[in-house]
């Protein structure tokens, strides 16, 4: 991989305690660490030291050293980092391979911070966490005396889940990628390390396939907008929406999120919800079409046709460029909201159905079997390469593959499902991890919004394993966060999406639940807010009773 000293991988970000707090208080870190313990009275002073680490350490790691020093560097504009191996005072980063691979811990004795972790990964959440220990000034918030004395404390951290995972939709509305840098950084500050990326749907295509280059031609452009809800009669805003990244940007987006710790799962979501790309490639649908690409909301009827084997060869072409480009282990494959309506009434999907002796039972019909074929199918290619799938929760409707892992959306069933059946399970529920959601329950003052409100303390309420016997809990991975953005379409609206709620669901992905406490995690989010501000981020302000998005003047909660 490539590895830049960006400035934004610098800021690691934190949240300063107020020192009059210790020790009785626990310290301010989201997410909350799995064990504190004061050892002393006496604090050591990050203003007076100087930073030295193992050489054993791998190259990636000592990047992240040096981008730690740089930034301390620049704040006390003496030299911070220390001459060659490791020095017995000051602040020294230690490897020691019996770490778990996430793992980390801190010491801080007055003359001397000790940071232990045995990869890239524990690195970085240590820097993470000892940003946060910092004060403000840390983050270029302007501070009158900030003080950059610690309590002597001793941290041993390690995340609850594996798969800490958020998602953002570009299809609906399509983010440059400075935007998604930017995205990845909130999510490193977060100790977040999966990015789901939503790069197709109905409403535009958004990555380059060599192969298909009518993909992106055509695929990522739509003509015009639905206006909020406005589908009958249908009202569009007559505002054409592009845009698509190419291969090359893909990598820069992969290379960067690998430096930050984060493994970017791409998502293509098939059969349904590809009307882009039967704009491209009519003859991948049913009728032939033609298609237009969908300038309105909702779950459409044309959908791929798994009857032709043309269908099969494209799903396959695509994923061979999109292994090619992301190597991260799981391929996510969509699966949700796929009419039958047009399978029904197909020669070639019915001609498929009779040859494959499905048929039409009590639980299910002849249609919903195919779909389960094709899942069956195109999760054999990604298999036979190496990689494992993931799909939404709809994928378990019928016969799934052993070895598929299931995304949980509607609600928490389908993950206590698949789960229970001895499939892995992701989950995401609508209503608690849904950034789509209002913000607040005046919905009348924040921007339009999907469905219902979910303020961060519904967020916060989550617990992944209720529900879940216990024998089956070590299938759930872990929690994710999903940001649909029919409704959103400025940076500034994402991230006013996004903020707090992504402090809410770290700690669901990291602490143990004992460890969840939402009066602490509203004090600890209090600094987040002063570090989303000096870092030039939209956040919601609902926690203290205060909704909306400053600034913002488009469509509130409850207009039509
Ligand atoms: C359902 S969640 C969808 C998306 C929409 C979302 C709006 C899921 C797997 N499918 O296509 O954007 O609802 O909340």
């Amino acid at each position: 991989m490539k590895i830049k000293l960006s400035l934004i991988a610098l800021s690691i970000l934190a949240v300063a305690c107020s020192h009059k707090e210790y020790p009785n208080e626990t310290i301010g870190i989201i997410p909350q660490p799995q064990v504190v313990n004061y050892i002393g009275e006496g604090r050591f002073n990050v203003a007076e030291a100087v930073v030295s680490y193992d050489t054993r350490f791998d190259d990636l790691s000592v990047h992240h050293f040096a981008d730690f020093a740089c930034r301390l560097t620049s704040i006390f504009k003496r030299d911070v980092i220390a001459e060659e191996g490791l020095k017995s005072t000051g602040i020294r980063f230690v490897l020691d391979k019996k770490y778990q691979p996430e793992q980390y811990t801190i010491e801080v004795k007055k003359d001397r911070l000790t940071v232990t972790a045995s990869t890239p990964n524990g690195v970085l959440y240590a820097i993470a966490s000892l940003s946060q220990l910092l004060p403000d000034a840390f983050y270029g918030v302007e501070e009158e005396n900030p003080d950059w004395t610690i309590p002597e404390v001793f941290i041993n951290d390690w995340p609850r889940f594996a798969y800490r995972g958020l998602h953002l939709d570009v299809s609906r509305h399509f983010f440059d990628v400075d935007v998604i840098k930017r995205y990845l950084d909130v999510m490193a500050y977060h100790k977040i390390n999966r990015f789901h990326w939503h790069l197709t749907d109905d409403q535009g295509w958004r990555i380059e396939i060599k192969k298909y280059p009518k993909l992106t031609e055509i695929g990522s452009k739509r003509d015009e907008t639905v206006v909020l809800k406005r589908f009958n009669p249908l009202v569009c805003d007559g505002i054409p929406h592009e845009g698509f990244y190419t291969q090359e940007q893909i990598r820069e987006v992969v290379d960067y999120a690998e430096y930050l710790g984060i493994t970017v799962i791409p998502e293509i979501d098939l059969p349904g919800h590809m009307i882009a790309a039967l704009a491209a490639y009519p003859e991948l649908g049913c009728t032939g079409g033609p298609y237009k690409v969908w300038t309105r909301w909702g779950v459409a009827n044309d959908v791929l046709c798994p009857g032709k084997e043309k269908t099969f060869e494209f799903i396959e072409d695509v994923l061979d460029e999109v292994m090619q480009l992301f190597p991260s282990e799981y391929i996510h494959i969509g699966g949700d909201e796929c009419p039958k309506v047009e399978w029904e009434k197909c020669p070639d999907c019915q001609k498929r159905i009779a040859e494959l002796g499905l048929k039409t039972d009590e639980e299910h019909t002849a249609e919903q079997y195919l779909q389960n074929y094709v899942t069956e199918r195109v999760q054999k290619y990604l298999n036979d390469h190496g990689r494992k799938i993931i799909g939404w929760d709809e994928i378990l409707e019928g016969k799934l593959a052993e070895g598929a892992t299931v995304m949980s959306w509607r609600g928490a069933k389908g993950g206590i499902e698949a789960a229970k059946q001895g499939y892995d399970a992701i989950m995401t529920p609508g209503g608690y991890v849904y950034f789509d959601y209002y913000q607040s329950d005046s919905i009348s003052r924040e921007p339009f919004a999907i469905c219902c409100p979910c303020p961060i303390e519904k967020t916060y309420s989550f617990e992944a394993y209720d529900g879940i016997p216990e024998e089956s809990q070590k299938h759930i991975l872990g929690v994710q966060g999903n940001l649909w953005t029919e409704y959103v379409a400025t940076p500034e609206h994402l991230f006013y999406m996004v903020l707090p709620r992504i402090d809410a669901l770290c700690e669901l992905q990291w602490c143990a639940p004992e460890r969840k406490d939402f009066e602490r995690f509203k004090k600890d989010v209090a600094r987040m807010l002063r570090i989303y501000d000096a870092l030039g981020y939209t956040y919601s302000r609902n926690i203290y009773g205060e909704p909306g998005l400053p600034g913002y003047t488009g469509p509130l909660g409850g207009d039509r």
